[in-house]
């Protein structure tokens, strides 16, 4: 595929918008049709890039999107997502009247800030809240029902709130014990029984509380990690309902090639010496693009083989020990499939000893992202911007 106009080096990100649809339609099929599912696409969508995944996903029938932080929920709407935009985390009271007039659905865990929010309200506005619960995660949310109870009533004697959701967060929907979830869920159930009248919104699972445990429900989902065809964790892995198909992948071209003799050095520290006759070749990506020094040893595929990063990574360039005399402009994929090879996200996670979650976060933004639908590169286009109209079309029931 040639790479698009727009930037000037040889590396960069493809996002595959036919696999996200495709894993939001096997989401959406596999949960009831009148629990809703909400695209989690904070952190730039995990760093698939917000607008085009949250437009895919609302194409693909997700009701809304949920992201961490007013400014995300912010730029969705400045690029024209018209959907419900509910925000997880914290927003300074002083901020939620930009909040309500975009008609972005705020989290609220204390009676301290409600008052302090409504400071900002006038009788016109209308900020439609949903209260966190924290039923073990220890993050954010309301622990008691005291606190719950002081919360809806502040919420229904102010005219400028309106109580849209209630929700809570598992700590551990993506291991195969389920007693701690269980032991959450009936925390949960104990706080919802105990509201004078349900909100529209009432939601608890993540990507693996969707998959695995349709006791989570309620009327809503918030799914984040599998839409991007990533399993929520090795565990669940082998009970996955339906295969996910991973969305991201990274490529980079070689930029120069040599053949070396035995002894030669290779990078900084000259930590690397070449064995014997050997071909190396240079890759234009390093640490400041989030392909960290940790994976010096890391394979490669190029040539439709894997080859070893050799050398210590240097912050732009990565030096690799080629399998084959090539010339510069050969393709290589450092996360992706070339030929009859793949290298997954979850093994860069496991040589990097974390989890996939934080892989594709962590390639920053100066590695352009590349968006295929039909296999074919594409821009946020009028015809993707009319069926997030559509989207909203299809949900006639929104609160
Ligand atoms: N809801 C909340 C409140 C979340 O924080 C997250 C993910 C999700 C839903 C989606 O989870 P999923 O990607 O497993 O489907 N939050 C985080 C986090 O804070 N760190 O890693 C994932």
């Amino acid at each position: 595929m040639e790479t698009q106009t727009q930037f000037f080096r040889d590396t960069w990100a493809e996002i595959n918008l036919d696999n996200l649809y495709e894993n939001v339609t096997n989401i959406r099929k596999h949960i009831p049709q009148d629990v809703r599912m909400f695209a989690v696409v904070k952190a730039n969508a995990y760093g698939h890039g917000d607008v085009q995944t949250a437009l895919t996903a609302l194409e693909a029938g997700a009701h809304g999107v949920a992201v961490a932080f007013l400014d995300e929920a912010l730029s969705l709407r400045k690029a024209g997502i018209q959907s419900p935009i509910l925000v997880l985390g914290a927003t300074r009271p002083k901020d939620v009247k930009m909040a309500a007039e975009q008609q972005i659905s705020l989290t609220t865990f204390s009676q301290e800030w409600l008052v302090e929010a409504e400071k900002q309200l006038t009788k016109e506005d209308s900020l439609h809240l949903h209260i966190k619960c924290d039923t073990g995660m220890g993050r954010i949310g309301v622990r008691t029902i005291k606190e719950l109870k002081e919360i809806e009533k502040c919420i229904a004697t102010h005219s400028s709130f309106e109580l849209e959701g209630i929700f809570t967060h598992y700590a551990t929907a993506d291991e195969l014990n389920d007693a701690y979830l269980e032991q959450q869920l009936k925390v949960f159930e104990e706080m919802l029984q105990s509201l004078d009248e349900l909100p529209p919104y009432i939601h608890s699972s993540n990507s693996a509380a969707t998959l695995r445990k349709p006791n989570t429900y309620f009327n809503a989902v918030r799914v984040g990690i599998s839409m991007y065809g990533l399993s929520p964790s090795a565990e669940v892995k082998p009970e996955l309902p339906f295969p996910l198909r991973p969305v991201f992948s990274l490529h980079s071209r070689l930029i120069s090639t040599k053949e070396l003799s035995a002894g030669e050095k290779i990078s900084y520290g000259a930590t690397y010496e070449t064995g014997e006759k050997e071909w190396i070749g240079t890759i234009p990506i390093g640490y400041a693009d989030g392909w960290l020094r940790r994976l010096q040893g890391q394979h490669v595929i190029v040539n439709s083989k894997r080859a070893p990063i050799v050398g210590r990574i240097c912050m732009d360039q990565c030096m690799i020990s080629l399998p084959d005399p090539l010339t510069p402009g050969s393709k290589v994929t450092l996360i992706g499939k070339q030929g009859q090879e793949e290298i997954t996200m979850d093994e860069i996670a496991q040589k990097l000893d974390t989890i996939n979650y934080e892989i594709p976060c962590i390639i920053s933004t100066r590695v352009p992202r590349i968006y295929l639908r039909n296999g074919e590169p594409t821009e946020v286009s009028n015809k993707l911007l009319s069926s997030n109209i559509d989207a909203e079309n299809r949900n006639p029931q929104i609160p």
